[in-house]
């Protein structure tokens, strides 16, 4: 054989440019659970099993299709890192390639690997968008918006067009999309039996990485191309329809809603965003779905995921560094401890977290997100937490939505404002406020919200900021207007919680002012 292919553990896909057209018996594939990749942030026992599970499955199935696969499984005697996994094999071939990986932090290792073994990095044509076409589009703009990204997109697959018009006459729906969600507890995704394989990885991550945050078992994630296949043709026949109304929702005991948790799979490989989009549009033209939840789904996959992807890669290293809001508290304990909180809604996102190593896009951006922007939290701890706890988090996708989405750490580059929410906002999209021993509707005393305080004092601290912002200028003339002694009340509340937090993170009790 002369040709080596190194495949990553977020690389499993049939048609990776680095294996599409390689004669496979003249191919060896290599694959390795290294210690590197599975520690360099102290990953989720989840994440760790569905990216080995995978990984062990999908080499079974290169060898069914004819290569010859060299597999490194976890060792902590092994070989530490992808590099020293390559050196060992390197000079017994002729040529060695591997796809452009997802991370600036391995990108990095890979150009030194172009030196030291001539590798060849190719392009990553799973994604839609070329980099150097996203590069072209944000050059020259001082901010950069998904919504005029994503027409292109549209334009450029043809998903939902009408010759050169959005279909049903408008490109986006998400006014229509922000119902909270009130009928019978959904299904939720579809789950899979762990088999022989994934049975023995499941012990092998209990032994050696067991003690990160988060529960392993029940293990369910499918591991599989058909598991994911499975899993994607569950969410068209049983969540694709009410996806758009209520995929803002929120809801206790009611964990999964209409969300597809397709993200665990697509960014590891085992299925194509494209094709799921071009089926999502097909059950739209069939009748089985509304327009909005189509769009709305269309929307997520080729807008913000490719959009986040093209401004990581357009941004880094600087992007990682940003602080626009100059934010430097730690993040709190019960981050990684439900337990310690009695605010119900970061109690159920921070729980859900814990045993499923996912939760919904208004759990991450509205509830521990916008906690999280609301107390001032470093975005640098912010986006390891993201990093760690997800079973779907890879810096190119994690490290936007918190920085840009969520912690306005780039200074508005993504999003010109940032999304900060009182308890208001948590309460309109469902019902865990019922489930609180806080009160939404008060500001201030002992059972007054506290997202409500710590949202005029972020505001307060931020007045210079953003009260010139045509979005934010209503709420900053409420502010001016309002009596100056409860505005003091406010602060001082939102100065207590934080004082409390501060000092005694295990302790966030209501405040007796
Ligand atoms: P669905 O609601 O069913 O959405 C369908 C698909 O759209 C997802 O599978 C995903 O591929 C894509 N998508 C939706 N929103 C986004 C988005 N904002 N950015 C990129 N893709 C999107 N997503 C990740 O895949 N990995 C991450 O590490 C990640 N970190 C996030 C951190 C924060 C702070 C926030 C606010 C969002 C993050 N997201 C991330 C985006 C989103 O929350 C998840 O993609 C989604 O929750 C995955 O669940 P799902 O497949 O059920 O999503
Ligand atoms: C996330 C991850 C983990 C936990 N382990 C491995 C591994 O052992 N071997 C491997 O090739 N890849 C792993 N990965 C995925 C890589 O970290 C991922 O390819 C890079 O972060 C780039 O996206
Ligand atoms: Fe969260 Fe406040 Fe509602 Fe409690 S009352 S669930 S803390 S928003």
């Amino acid at each position: 054989r002369t040709t080596l292919v190194l495949v990553l553990g977020d690389q499993l896909s049939d048609h990776l440019s680095s294996l599409d057209g390689l004669d496979p018996s003249a191919t060896t594939v290599l694959m390795a659970e290294v210690a590197a990749e599975a520690t360099y942030v102290r990953h989720h026992p989840k994440k760790i099993a569905l990216i080995f599970a995978a990984m062990r499955h999908f080499a079974e199935r290169l060898r069914r299709r004819g290569f010859d696969v060299i597999y490194y499984a976890y060792d902590p005697a092994g070989p530490a890192d992808l590099s020293a996994v390559l050196a060992r094999h390197a000079s017994d071939f002729e040529r060695i390639q591997v796809t452009q990986c997802g991370e600036y932090r391995l990108d990095q290792i890979m150009r030194q690997w172009q030196v030291d073994f001539g590798v060849r990095i190719l392009d990553d044509t799973r994604f839609i968008a070329n980099l150097d076409d996203f590069k072209q589009w944000a050059r020259g703009r001082k901010q950069v918006r998904m919504e005029y990204f994503y027409r292109d997109q549209r334009r450029a697959t043809g998903l939902l067009m009408d010759g050169d018009q959005p279909f049903g006459g408008q490109w986006n729906f998400d006014a229509d999309n922000r119902k909270a969600y009130t009928g019978a507890p959904t299904e939720g995704p579809m789950r899979f039996q762990p088999d022989a394989i994934t049975a023995e990885v499941l012990d092998l991550v209990e032994a050696h990485f067991g003690h990160h945050f988060g529960e392993l078992r029940p293990f369910w994630f499918g591991v599989t191309h058909e598991h994911a296949e499975a899993a994607f043709v569950h969410f068209l026949d049983t969540q694709l329809a009410d996806y758009g109304d209520f995929q803002d929702a929120m809801r206790q005991n009611d964990d999964w809603l209409f969300h597809s948790v397709l993200s665990v799979y697509i960014n590891i490989g085992l299925l194509d965003p494209l094709d799921l989009c071009r089926r999502a549009e097909a059950a739209y033209h069939a009748g089985l779905a509304k327009l909005n939840s189509v769009e709305g789904f269309i929307r997520q996959i080729i807008g913000w995921r490719e959009y986040v992807r093209g401004i990581y890669w357009l941004t880094m290293p600087d992007y990682a560094e940003m602080n626009g809001l100059d934010a430097h508290r730690a993040l709190p304990d019960f981050y990684w401890d439900d337990s310690k909180t009695d605010m119900n809604c970061l109690r159920q996102a921070v729980r859900l977290t814990r045993e499923e190593a996912w939760s919904h896009h208004i759990l991450r951006l509205m509830v521990t997100g916008n906690f999280a922007l609301l107390i001032g939290v470093d975005p640098k701890a912010l986006g390891q937490w993201y990093l760690e706890v997800y079973a779907d988090a890879f810096e190119w996708v994690e490290l936007p939505n918190v920085l840009g989405m969520v912690s306005h750490a780039d200074g508005g580059y993504l999003g010109s404002k940032p999304y900060a929410a009182s308890g208001k906002y948590i309460s309109r999209q469902g019902d865990y406020c019922q489930h609180c021993r806080f009160n939404p509707k008060k500001d201030i005393g002992p059972d007054a919200c506290p997202m409500n305080s710590l949202y005029w004092h972020f505001m307060d601290r931020h007045q210079d900021r953003f009260a010139k912002h045509p979005r934010m200028a209503m709420m900053f003339r409420t502010w001016a207007k309002m009596d100056p002694t409860k505005k003091d009340a406010l602060l001082a509340q939102a100065n207590a919680f934080l004082a409390r937090l501060d000092g005694a993170d295990d302790d966030v009790q209501p405040l007796e002012l």
